[in-house]
């Protein structure tokens, strides 16, 4: 099944940042968004990623927010950028301080309900149909504070809620197992495609994989992303890289475990991902130490080291490949990887 198709690039503003992490203010000047946007073509990308208020600030009055977005939307267009996905950030606000869509307080789970509906507005103007739910806050600090299977009930109205409001609006649930919280309540690429079951329409219900969120989870994130194209669920992926089970990290991809990069792209490749429209995204942070000048340098690393690992998934012989599998060579096969990630 050797492929030769094409990809697309996205990232979203927010991986050109200033360094501030939970330790430290800001190291390096904010870059105006307009600058941002005009990064995208110079880097090698087509592609935009959203949060809500990327498009438009939350509190904007109603009469101005659709000429807002339509005006960015002109902006995109003359760029040559398609907006990928849209997600609404509903872990800032202080109405989501206890969670969103699953706080303890109705009001701030109807404050969570409006700005998702408000977010599936934007995606419409800005001709974008995969919506994504990173549920940041839906989980607990400790067991008791919530009723658990109550939570998950509600992401699920939600999420119907979601798909109801535009028939033509899919939903792609991205899972991470922890941080900010202690414990999700969808940990799992697993738990997301099992809920995209049980909603009022499984046929746009499905998954964005991110690599560092399933490492994290303890899980690989090439068998991750295998899983969900068996279900023929997955939309996008934020690629990136993880050191391990600590904090999120965000690394450039490939660079802390090049073979569990190159997993993924094989996987993805030999899946023909990308030819119905999915485009690769990236979910990266510079590094703190990085240098203003240098702070695209991670997003334009990480899409060569994508390229260069695609060309070496696709060198790999794979009659050379099913041999080995036939005779059950599995120690000539690693052998074989190894070389060839090795350029020998
Ligand atoms: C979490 C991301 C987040 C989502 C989209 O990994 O940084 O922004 O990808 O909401
Ligand atoms: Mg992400």
């Amino acid at each position: 099944m050797s492929s030769t198709h094409t990809y697309r690039f996205t990232f979203g503003p927010w991986n050109i940042s200033t360094g501030a992490d939970p330790f430290g203010p800001p190291v390096r000047p904010e870059m105006a968004f307009a600058e941002k946007i005009r990064q995208y073509k110079k880097l090698g990308f087509d592609g935009v990623q959203f949060h809500d208020d990327d498009v438009v600030a939350y509190d904007l009055p109603e009469s101005e927010k659709m000429k807002k977005a339509a005006e960015l939307k002109k902006v995109l267009d003359d760029e040559g950028l398609f907006v990928e996905i849209i997600a609404p950030r509903l872990w800032e606000d202080p109405h989501t301080a206890d969670g969103a869509f699953t706080s303890n307080c109705p009001k701030d789970r109807q404050y969570a309900l409006d700005r998702a509906k408000r977010c599936v507005d934007l995606a419409k103007v800005m001709d974008c149909k995969n919506y994504v739910l990173w549920l940041a806050r839906e989980g607990s600090y400790i067991r008791e504070a919530k009723c658990a299977k109550t939570a998950v009930g509600r992401i699920a109205d939600a999420w119907n809620t979601i798909l109801e409001h535009d028939p033509e609006i899919r939903v792609l649930g991205e899972a991470k197992p922890n941080e900010p919280m202690d414990q999700a309540y969808l940990p799992t690429v697993g738990h997301m495609i099992g809920l995209a079951y049980k909603t009022v329409d499984p046929s746009r219900s499905g998954v964005l994989i991110e690599s560092a969120h399933s490492i994290l989870a303890g899980l690989d994130p090439a068998d991750d992303m295998a899983y969900a194209l068996w279900h023929e669920k997955l939309w996008s992926v934020h690629l990136n890289d993880q050191n391990g089970l600590k904090y999120d990290q965000d690394k450039t991809f490939g660079s802390a475990d090049l073979r569990r990069a190159f997993d993924q792209v094989w996987v993805l490749d030999k899946s023909g991902y990308g030819k119905n429209g999915e485009a690769v995204g990236l979910d990266i942070k510079a590094m703190r130490a990085t240098k203003y000048e240098d702070s695209t340098k991670h997003l334009s690393n990480s899409r060569t080291m994508f390229l260069a690992l695609l060309e070496i998934v696709r060198s790999v012989d794979e009659a050379k490949v099913n041999e080995l599998r036939d005779n059950r060579q599995y120690e000539d096969l690693d052998l074989m990887i190894l070389k060839a990630l090795m350029g020998r």
